[in-house]
C-alpha cells in the first residue's frame, strides 16, 4: 500500500500549508500546485491504472475524499483571508467624526461682478438674450455705425484709447448693437455685459469699468416700453422707494435721449461727494433708436422702432453697497472684497 501511505501523507502536508498561507496568492499557487492540471493529485490518480483492481478502486475513492477535502479547506481559508482583508480596509477607514474638521477658505464673489450678474438675470428673466462682443473694437463700429461720424464733437464725449493698428478700445457696449442687428432679424432683444474703457479718473470715473446695453428693436417698440423696463429694473435692484427720475439727454444713436438719475444712497439725497451734492448719481443713458442707426444696419427704419440703453455697473455696486469712491473697488484690498462674502 505504498500509494496509499503517499496520497495519505499528500493529504496531510497540503493540509498543514492551507493552514500556513497568508495571501491569496500564495493560495492560488498551492491550488495549482495540488488540483492544476500537472498537480500532484492528478498525478496520483494517473498512476492509478499500474495498481491492482481492488486496490484501484479504494485508492481511487480515497484520492477523491482527499479532493473534496482540500476543495473546501481552500475556499475556507480562501474566505478567511478575503474577511481578514475587508476587515484591515475597514479599520484603516475610520472616521474620526470628534476631529475638527479640515478648514476650507471659500472666496468671494467681487460686488462688481456680483451686481453685473445680477442685473443681467433680471433682464434675462424678462426674455433678453445675453450676447458678446470684444473689447478691441473697429472705430466703424464703435463711433461711426453708431452716427458718430470722424469729426463729430460727440466722439470728444468719450475719451478714447487708440491703439497702433487702428482699432480702438471701446469706449462702450453700444457696438454690441451694431453687431447684434447686423447679425441678427427683428424681434431682437439682447442684452450686452462688458468691460469698456475710457481715459477717466475720479471718485466716480474709472478708465476701466463694466456696462450693460440693452436693445429691443420690433414693431411698436415706444418710449413707454423702455421707462417701463427701466423702472421694473431699478425697483428690482433698489427697492420700490429709491427716487427716479428721467433727464432728457442726447445721444448720437438714439432719439429722443434720455439719462435716468436715482437718488443717492451714500447720503440718502442729502448731497455728498459721491451726488456732488446733487442728491442724484447717474445710473445710465438711452433712448429710442436713431433711424440712422437702423440705415447702417439695414433695418427698415419704417416698419421697425427699438430702445436702447446703457448702464454703468459700477455706478449700481456703488449706490447698491454705499462705496465712497469708485477706485476701491479695484484696489482688490481683501479686507475690502471679504465683506461681500455670502452677499449673493
Ligand atoms: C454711454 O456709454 C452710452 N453708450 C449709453 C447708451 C446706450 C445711451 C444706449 C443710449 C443708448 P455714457 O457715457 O453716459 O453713455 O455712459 C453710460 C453709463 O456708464 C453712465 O451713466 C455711468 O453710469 C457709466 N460711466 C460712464 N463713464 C464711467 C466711468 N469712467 N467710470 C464708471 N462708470 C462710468
Amino acid at each position: 500500500m505504498e500509494v496509499k501511505d503517499s496520497i495519505l501523507a499528500l493529504k496531510e502536508g497540503v493540509l498543514k500549508k492551507i493552514e500556513d498561507v497568508k495571501t491569496l496568492d500564495e493560495l492560488n499557487s498551492l491550488r495549482v500546485e495540488i488540483l492544476g492540471k500537472k498537480g500532484k493529485l492528478k498525478e496520483i490518480l494517473k498512476s492509478l491504472g499500474k495498481l491492482p483492481p481492488e486496490e484501484r478502486k479504494e485508492i481511487g475513492k480515497l484520492a477523491n475524499e482527499i479532493k473534496e477535502i482540500v476543495e473546501k479547506r481552500l475556499k475556507e481559508k480562501e474566505e478567511a483571508i478575503k474577511r481578514s482583508l475587508l476587515e484591515k480596509k475597514l479599520q484603516g477607514e475610520k472616521i474620526d467624526i470628534t476631529l475638527p474638521p479640515s478648514w476650507i477658505d471659500v472666496g468671494a464673489s467681487h460686488p462688481v461682478i456680483s451686481t453685473l450678474v445680477e442685473i443681467s438675470e433680471i433682464f434675462i428673466a424678462m426674455g433678453f438674450a445675453v450676447e458678446e462682443g470684444p473689447e478691441v473694437e473697429y472705430e466703424e463700429y464703435n463711433f461711426d455705425m453708431l452716427n458718430i461720424p470722424k469729426d463729430h464733437p460727440a466722439r470728444d464725449m468719450q475719451d478714447t484709447f487708440f491703439l497702433n493698428n487702428g482699432m480702438l478700445l471701446r469706449t462702450h457696449t453700444s457696438p454690441v448693437q451694431i453687431r447684434a442687428m447686423l447679425k441678427r432679424k427683428p424681434p431682437i432683444a439682447i442684452i450686452a455685459p462688458g468691460r469698456v474703457y475710457r481715459k477717466d479718473a475720479d471718485p466716480t470715473h474709472s478708465p476701466m469699468f463694466h456696462q450693460i446695453e440693452g436693445l429691443l428693436v420690433d414693431t411698436d417698440v415706444t418710449f413707454r416700453d423702455l421707462k417701463g423696463i427701466l423702472k421694473l429694473f431699478i425697483e428690482h435692484v433698489f427697492g420700490k422707494d429709491i427716487p427716479i427720475r428721467f433727464r432728457p439727454s442726447y445721444f448720437p444713436f438714439t432719439e429722443p435721449s434720455a439719462e435716468v438719475d436715482i437718488g443717492c444712497t451714500v447720503c440718502g439725497g442729502t448731497g455728498c461727494r459721491v451726488c456732488k451734492g446733487t442728491g442724484w448719481l447717474e445710473i445710465l443713458g438711452c433712448g429710442m433708436v436713431d433711424p440712422n442707426v437702423f440705415r447702417a444696419v439695414n433695418i427698415d427704419h419704417e416698419k421697425y422702432t427699438g430702445f436702447a440703453f446703457g448702464l454703468g455697473v459700477e455706478r449700481i455696486a456703488m449706490l447698491r453697497y454705499r462705496i465712497s469712491d469708485i477706485r476701491i473697488l479695484f484696489e482688490n484690498n481683501m479686507n475690502f472684497n471679504l465683506q461681500f462674502k455670502g452677499i449673493r
